[in-house]
C-alpha cells in the first residue's frame, strides 16, 4: 500500500463490539479473565493495550518495519535500547545528537559500565576508526539536532554488518515520510513521537521499530519490565496524528524551503543550515537517502546579541523547546535543548551561542517570512 493508505488504515480494524471505525481509547489498567489461565490475550495495562497496539502497528508499517515498541518518551526509547547491551559494551555514536540523548548516555549510562565514542559520523571513516573489540552498537542521528549533519545510512549499515554491530538510526527529524532507515538495512529506528509523528505539541512519546525478531523480543520484554509505556489516550492522539503525517510533512517541507531560501538571501544571517539548500555540504546525500528535506532550519546569526533579538522579537514562531508541531517554534539550542552538553563540546560541533533553531510549522509561509523579516529589521 501507499504511505497515505497505510497511514489511515494500518493497524486499525473496526472495533468488534460496535464496529466503530475509530479505535477506542482502551482506558483500562487490567482485563477480566474468564477463568484461571484463560483470557483474551490481555492481562495487564502495562503489558498490553489495544490502543497502543494499533498505534505501534501503524507507525511500524509507515517505517516499513514489522514491529513497533512504544515508550512514554523518546528518551525512554533511548533507555530501552541500552537494554540490548551489557556492562562493558561500547557504542559508537554521532557527536551531535539531541542534548537529552547525550545527557542520558554520557552522564548516566557510563555509571553502569557502558562507554560511548562520540564521533562525527558524517565521515564514515570516523565510525570505522572508533570501533573497538567491545563495540556492540552504532547509533546515528541523521539529520542531527540541531546542526542538520547527515550520515550515510547505507554506509553505516555496511560497517555495522561487517563488524557485527546493532545499527540504530534516530529518524525523528525526517519522520517515516521522508526517510526509511530499515529499507537501507538499519536494525532499529528510533522516533521521538513527540515531534512530527504526533505533530501537534500535545503528546510526549517514543517508539522503536525493527524487523529483527530477536531485537523485538528483547525490546518488548523491556517495555513491560521497565514499564515506561505511553497512556492509552496518548496512543490514541498519536494514532489520529499519523493519518495526516504525509500532508503535514509536505507542508513543513514546502514552507521550510521558502524560509531557508529567504534567510539565505539576508545578510543578517551568517550561515543558514538546511539540507534542502545547495549550500548544505551534504545536499547530494540528502537527495539520495531522503525524499524531502524536512521542516528544521538552523541559523548562525554571528553574535549572541543578534540571535537574541530574533528569538525575542518573533511573534508567530513561539520561543519553546521541542519541534515538529503544526505550530512554528524557535529555540536557542545552546541554552535550551543542548544545555546538558558541555560548552566546549557544543562549540566544537557548531552549537554556538549565536545559533538559532527554527521548527517551521504548517502556517502560511508568507506570514512566517513576514514574522522573521519584522524581527530582523
Ligand atoms: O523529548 P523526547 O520525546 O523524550 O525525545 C527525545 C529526543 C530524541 N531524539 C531527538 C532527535 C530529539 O529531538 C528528541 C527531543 N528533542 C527535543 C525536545 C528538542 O527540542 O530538540
Amino acid at each position: 500500500m501507499g504511505f497515505q493508505t497505510d497511514a489511515v488504515h494500518a493497524g486499525q480494524k473496526p472495533e468488534p463490539l460496535s464496529g466503530a471505525i475509530t479505535i477506542p481509547i482502551y482506558q483500562t489498567s487490567t482485563y477480566h479473565q474468564e477463568e484461571l489461565g484463560k483470557h483474551k490475550g490481555y492481562e495487564y495495562g502495562r503489558t498490553h493495550n489495544p490502543t497502543r497496539e494499533a498505534m505501534e502497528k501503524n507507525i511500524a508499517t509507515l517505517e516499513k518495519g514489522k514491529y513497533g515498541i512504544a515508550y512514554s518518551s523518546g528518551l525512554s526509547s533511548v533507555q530501552a535500547l541500552m537494554g540490548l547491551l551489557k556492562q562493558g559494551d561500547h557504542v559508537v555514536i554521532s557527536n551531535n545528537v539531541y542534548g537529552g540523548t547525550y545527557r542520558q548516555l554520557e552522564l548516566n549510562m557510563t555509571n553502569y559500565g557502558l562507554s560511548f565514542s562520540w564521533v562525527d559520523t558524517s565521515d564514515l571513516k570516523n565510525i570505522e576508526d572508533a570501533i573497538k573489540e567491545n563495540t556492540k552498537m552504532v547509533f546515528i542521528e541523521t539529520p542531527t539536532n540541531p546542526m542538520l549533519n547527515l550520515t550515510d545510512i547505507k554506509g553505516t549499515v555496511e560497517i555495522a554488518k561487517k563488524n557485527n554491530l546493532i545499527s540504530v538510526v534516530d529518524n525523528t527529524f525526517m519522520s517515516p515520510y521522508f526517510q526509511n532507515p530499515l529499507i537501507l538495512g538499519a536494525d532499529v529506528v528510533l522516533h521521538s513521537t513527540t515531534k512530527y509523528i504526533n505533530g501537534h505539541c500535545d503528546v510526549v512519546g517514543g517508539i522503536l521499530i525493527t524487523n529483527n525478531e530477536k531485537i523485538h523480543e528483547r525490546l518488548r520484554y523491556l517495555q513491560n519490565a521497565i514499564g515506561a509505556v505511553p497512556s492509552p489516550f496518548d496512543c490514541w492522539l498519536t494514532l489520529r496524528s499519523t493519518k495526516t503525517l504525509a500532508l503535514r510533512m509536505k507542508q513543513h517541507n514546502e514552507n521550510a524551503i521558502k524560509i531557508a531560501e529567504y534567510l539565505e538571501s539576508q545578510s543578517y544571517a551568517e550561515r543558514v543550515i538546511y539540507p534542502g539548500l545547495k549550500s548544505h555540504p551534504q545536499h547530494e546525500l540528502a537527495k539520495k537517502q531522503m525524499t524531502g528535506f524536512g521542516g528544521m532550519i538552523s541559523v548562525d546569526f554571528g553574535t549572541f546579541e543578534k540571535a537574541k533579538k530574533v528569538l525575542n522579537r518573533v511573534k508567530i514562531f513561539a520561543l519553546a523547546e521541542s519541534l515538529g508541531g503544526v505550530e512554528s517554534l524557535i529555540c536557542h539550542p545552546a541554552s535550551m535543548t543542548h544545555a546538558a552538553v558541555p560548552k566546549e563540546e557544543r562549540e566544537k560541533i557548531g552549537i554556538t551561542d549565536s545559533l538559532v533553531r527554527f521548527s517551521v510549522g504548517i502556517e502560511d509561509a508568507e506570514d512566517l517570512i513576514a514574522d522573521i523579516e519584522l524581527a530582523l529589521k
